[in-house]
């Protein structure tokens, strides 16, 4: 199993969109393997994507009781007005989520130096460490080429032990309570005067809140309600809010959201055959627009539009019977229904068949869709809507789960080596069909344009789901590595579109192993 790390600054650091976003194209999946796999040992992953994918597992491994309501909506209604309050209330600088750093040693231009691993230090020789007075400020240390060093800043008396050996590594930490800049190098002798050395820059005043950066709108793919299994029907609640916020859409850019509960995609609702479900819609009195959800699980006027066209304040009830088992998307559909979309007002609904699914080891949640921005593509700032864009089809991001890197830096899909992985995967869109693969993985099932009712189809590389459709893949993680979620219309993983799948477990073994033939294990 994975480690269970604490740092959330350090899979920040530990990953970046410059580097994945080559891997697709350029084939240097290793690279970023690698940086993951050191992630993995430094045991730097995200601490609540681990609680949420706990959770979920624990979840698909038993049937859910059976239940008068569901609450599928609860996890993020309820996290997040408190959230937003406390965030306001809070000091502007955390004491307690360290600002990471990770230098690795190395040869650079004949000299010794530290070379940063990922963030914006990625690649940087004895990059400069920029940090806010205050902070707690944490710098893993990695050998790289085999020779024995460490790092000192005196001014703080912070000093990592000696890494001994290549790959050894060592970690420490410092309150940044000096402003100033101070140098960090390795005290070994004659190693400062060969080339380590660097600078920590601790500027005065806190870091900018989370808050002026955008609210976290991703949904974290391990975010879903477990199987519903053998249960008969019933009627089940279902809460939507749609809530309008300025949301990080990438590093130093924010968009505003429209949403289904404060998430990109909404919450996947999971019904099973012949429930009756009755849908709760409230618009958020602080909206700007009215709003709507058009479940295509349903089948009547609008899929349910007509009933919930729901004013700023207000609320409305739909309810309709799942008569037919699918994997279904559900969408705003308050005109211009393309705009609702694109901002992020799309989910999906998964009816299960009598009996339910069959069990897996682990189910992912992911939707695509495309953002019109008048900015073009990395742009820093607050980006616009475009309307002249959005109805010529031509957008500037593409994205997994609402923004940039949201399943690569801040919710990679996590699994071991043996286990089998369901995902669940919608095109919100508004426009652009998507062309599912998994960079060196086959889908042994394939719930063909969403239908459960129809047999899976088997050994399937890539699978086509349009604009407000859905499928489901099934396959079994054999080996370890780093995976990468694609469309395979690859120009847009150049703009926002990859995910990892980060498989724990060797990467070597009969089937595949980096080498010859004549050294394959047997
Ligand atoms: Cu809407």
């Amino acid at each position: 199993m994975f480690d269970r790390g604490t740092s959330k600054a350090g899979w920040r650091e530990g990953s970046g969109l410059s580097r994945f976003a080559e891997e697709p194209t350029a084939g240097k999946v290793r690279r970023g393997s690698w940086v993951v796999a050191l992630a993995a040992v430094l045991g730097l992953f995200v601490a609540p994507a681990f609680a949420q994918e706990h959770h979920q597992h624990g979840a698909a491994a038993q049937p859910a009781q059976a239940e008068a309501t569901v609450a599928q909506a609860d996890n993020a209604t309820a996290e997040t007005p408190a959230d937003k309050e406390a965030a306001k209330a809070a000091p502007s600088t955390s004491y307690h989520t360290p600002t990471t750093f990770t230098l690795r040693t190395g040869i650079a231009g004949g000299r010794m130096v530290y070379i940063g691993v990922g963030g914006d230090i990625d690649g940087k020789v004895n990059p400069t460490l920029m940090v806010h007075e205050g902070e707690l400020v944490q710098v893993n240390l990695i050998n790289g080429e085999g020779a024995e060093h460490d790092v000192v800043i005196d001014q703080y008396a912070a000093r990592s032990s000696i890494v001994v050996g290549k790959n050894a590594s060592s970690t420490f930490s410092f309150t940044a309570s000096k402003v100033g800049e101070f140098a960090y190098f390795c005290s070994i002798a004659g190693h400062r005067q060969a080339g380590m050395e660097g600078l920590i820059q601790v500027m005065a005043g806190p870091r900018e809140t989370m808050s002026s950066e955008g609210a976290d709108i991703v949904r974290d793919p391990a975010d879903l309600p477990g199987p519903i299994g053998q249960r008969m029907p019933q009627v089940v609640r279902v809460d939507l809010e749609t809530v309008e916020l300025v949301g990080k859409l990438d590093d130093g850019s924010t968009y505003t959201y429209w949403t289904f509960n404060s998430k990109v995609p909404g919450p996947l609702v999971r019904v099973r055959v012949g429930d009756t479900v009755e849908v709760h819609l409230k618009n958020a009195s602080d909206s700007v627009m009215a709003h709507s959800v058009d479940f295509h699980a349903a089948t009547g006027p609008g899929g349910g539009a007509h009933a919930t066209q729901t004013d700023p304040g207000n609320a409305t009830v739909v309810t309709f019977k799942a008569l037919k088992p699918g994997i279904y998307v559900y969408h705003c559909a308050t005109p211009s229904v393309a705009h609702h979309i694109t901002s992020g007002m799309y989910g999906l609904i998964l009816v299960e068949p009598e009996g339910g699914l069959p069990q897996v080891d682990r189910e992912f949640y992911v939707m695509q869709g495309e953002l019109y921005t008048v900015e073009p593509f990395g742009s820093q700032g607050e980006m616009e809507m475009d309307y002249d864009k959005l109805i010529s089809e031509r957008p500037e991001y593409f994205v997994f789960n609402g923004a940039v890197g949201s399943l690569t830096k801040s919710h990679p899909l996590y699994a071991n080596a043996g286990e089998t992985v369901r995902i669940f995967f919608g095109v919100g869109g508004p426009n652009f069909t998507s062309s599912v693969h998994v960079i060196g993985e086959i889908f042994d099932s394939v719930y063909s344009m969403g239908s459960v009712i129809s047999p899976p189809v088997n050994g399937v590389q890539t699978v086509t789901v349009p604009p407000g459709g859905a499928t489901i893949v099934d396959f079994k993680v054999d080996r370890g590595g780093s995976y990468v979620l694609v469309d395979h219309a690859l120009s847009r993983a150049e703009r926002g579109l990859a995910g990892y799948l980060v498989v724990d477990g060797p990467e070597n073994d009969n089937v595949m192993h980096s080498g010859p033939a004549s050294e394959m294990p047997e």
